[in-house]
């Protein structure tokens, strides 16, 4: 039996459309932007769709040279639509409608709340990353330098630069396997993951003032406000690291940050770097995602949102 998916696409297949998640983070814009390059270059002759929704800008050099397409795909009709880093259908961003009308759809995943609701589905909630399962469903001989680019930026995006506990001796296999097409890794970590521009680095600095320790439940909230952001003039779509840098202070074992991504609808982030699960902590507000980073929606005041993971949190403890 092999494990080359992407080789076993029938040749009456003429048209696949390649999506991701709603705001896509570097595991997804890597998926995307490797699934894509793997098969131009797999079947040249074949129509390559490919989907992604507005992302940080420095993730940016993934998708260059790539024709993505940002609407929802309605009427493509495509034979098969792959969907990468998706845990579920409602959570597809771009090209919901490409994936919704496929007459096949195949599902690419490392969420273990996905409830494989594509007609094929490959789904390991060990794997670090979708990038990381792709790489074992990859031929590695026909991974090319910039496919390489890509599945590399989505691991060291979700493993955390291969220091959260995903991490596995898989993922450090298939890194191994990257760095031999020439990646370069420092610069990818550098210029992805580390550096913010200066309105960030201040809107960052705000958050922080404003958060609220909670020592007895280990636990770190903070929010931004609409207003916040306008003030350092930051867009949404670069605030996915505010989180991060909120979770680095060590009396907090779990952290909230909600920021406001409309008028009066707040977006958690929920970290955590103990044993709390924090996708259980989201699905008190209808949300998800893995044990260690998760997410949710609400309407409302957010400090009804912030008691209310609170509450959660101390009965987990119990
Ligand atoms: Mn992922």
């Amino acid at each position: 039996m092999t494990n080359l998916i992407f080789e076993r696409i029938p040749a009456c297949v003429r048209r696949i459309a390649v999506v991701g998640h709603v705001r896509p983070d570097g595991d997804c814009a890597g998926s995307v932007t490797a699934v894509y390059r793997y098969l131009r270059n797999l079947y040249p002759e074949r129509e390559i769709v490919p989907f992604l929704g507005e992302y940080e800008e420095s993730l940016g050099f993934l998708a260059e040279g790539i024709p993505v397409r940002t609407d929802d795909g309605e009427g493509l009709f495509a034979d098969l639509c792959i969907g990468l880093d998706v845990s579920a259908p409602e959570r597809i961003g771009a090209g919901s409608r490409a994936f919704s009308e496929a007459a096949r759809t195949l599902v690419i995943d490392h969420h273990e709340t996905n409830p494989c609701f594509g007609d094929e589905n490959v789904v390991c909630p060990d794997a670090s990353s979708t990038c990381e399962v792709l790489y074992t469903r990859m031929d590695s001989g026909k991974i090319t330098q910039e496919t390489a680019v890509s599945l590399y930026t989505g691991m060291v995006h979700d493993s955390g630069a291969f220091r959260y506990s995903c991490t596995g001796p898989e993922t450090l296999r298939a890194a191994a396997g990257l760095l031999e097409k020439g990646v370069p890794f420092s610069r990818i970590i550098e210029d992805s993951m580390e550096l913010k521009s200066y309105a960030v680095q201040k809107l960052t600095a705000a958050v922080l003032l404003r958060s609220r320790l909670y020592a007895e439940e280990k636990c770190l909230v903070s929010d931004c406000p609409l207003e916040l952001l306008d003030r350092f003039e930051v867009p949404l779509r670069e605030i996915g690291s505010v989180v991060t840098v909120l979770n680095d202070t060590r009396e907090a074992e779990v952290t909230l940050f909600l920021y406001e991504a409309e008028p009066g609808v707040w977006k958690g982030s929920l970290r955590s770097r103990r044993d709390v699960n924090v996708a259980r902590l989201a699905a008190v507000y209808g949300g998800g995602g893995h044990a260690k980073a998760a997410g949710f929606s609400f309407a409302g005041d957010c400090r009804d949102a912030e008691e209310g993971i609170l509450e959660a949190l101390r009965e987990s403890s119990h």
